[in-house]
């Protein structure tokens, strides 16, 4: 696609097209480690898809055919807590980015060739699909590299492949090739190489053609249950929207504006 950059970034850039956004993490030089400043630039280009009314489904993908994302960048990680910025502040708002990937009310796709390995396969995971390439290679790293990720990166994973399989993955520290990741359900499709962006815009084109709304639903549907009270709040929030669009509920806040009592009575009681 003739891919528009929207925004300069140094560390990820951000392109749209055609109802498309592309969200690309552009340091192929560490197999796209993410340090914080990545992290922050993927927020923010992550928020600016969400606000676009034109976009309807985004593509998370990674420079270059070696890797997606080789997760956290070792070479800033303090002995403090946190991964450095360039200011010395150690933080990493990862976990903040892989919740905004699954309450963004649009489908995240997730164009893998390479590596998706450590944090950078738990961004895959937290996307809605996976299309990778022939030459994807998953994994976690963490036990090995002294860190872990126990929240969505253990959870969502069980829930995705099945207890046993996730336990294995970070148990042994393995990586996996795209057939296996395909047979265990863990990304959607694999194809050649050069075919994936082709590919992964074609599926999203296909999502662009359905109801915006009902697509915003079943995300939320689906998520509803993995993030407890927080997506139950989600599903909620789309309800409430969906109510406001309602005769019955335009009645209420009429009724308030115009200072009389509400007429609920001529709706009907469905069964
Ligand atoms: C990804 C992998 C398997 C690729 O191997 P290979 O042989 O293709 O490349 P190579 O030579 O290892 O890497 C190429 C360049 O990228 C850098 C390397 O250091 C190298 O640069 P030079 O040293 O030659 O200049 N690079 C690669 N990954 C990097 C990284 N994560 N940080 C900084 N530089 C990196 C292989 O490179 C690999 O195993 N990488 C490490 C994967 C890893 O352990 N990631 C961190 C997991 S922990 C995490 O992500 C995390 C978490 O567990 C919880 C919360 C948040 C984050």
């Amino acid at each position: 696609l003739p891919w528009v950059a929207q925004a300069d970034y140094s560390d990820i850039r951000y392109e749209t097209c055609d109802g498309i956004a592309k969200i690309t993490i552009n340091r192929p030089e560490r197999r796209n480690a993410f340090r914080p400043e990545t992290v922050m630039q993927l927020i923010d280009a992550f928020h600016l898809a969400h606000r676009d009314n034109a976009v309807g489904a985004i593509i998370l993908t990674g420079e270059g055919p070696d890797a997606f994302c080789a997760g956290g960048d070792q070479k800033v990680r303090g002995d403090d807590g946190g991964y450095h910025d360039e200011s010395g502040t150690p933080h990493l708002n990862v976990l903040d980015l892989q919740m905004q990937i699954r309450r963004l009310p649009k489908p995240v796709v997730a164009m893998v060739a390479g590596y998706a390995i450590g944090g950078g396969h738990v961004l895959h995971l937290v996307c809605d699909l996976s299309i990778a390439a022939e030459n994807a290679r998953f994994g976690q790293t963490g036990p090995r590299v002294g860190s872990f990720d126990a929240g969505l990166g253990a959870g969502l994973m069980a829930r995705t492949i099945g207890m046993k399989r996730a336990k294995e993955i970070w148990f042994l520290c393995r990586q996996y090739d795209a057939a296996q990741a395909l047979d265990w359900g863990l990304v959607n499709t694999v194809v050649p190489v050069e075919k994936l962006e082709e590919e992964t815009v074609a599926w999203c084109q296909e999502m662009l053609r359905l109801s915006p709304m009902a697509l915003r639903m079943l995300k939320a549907g689906f998520n509803a249950d993995t993030d407890g009270l927080a997506g139950i709040q989600e599903l909620a929030g789309n309800a409430t929207g969906l109510f406001y669009m309602t005769e019955e509920g335009r009645e209420g806040r009429d009724a308030w504006l115009e200072r009389r009592p509400p007429d609920f009575g001529k709706y009907r009681k469905r069964p």
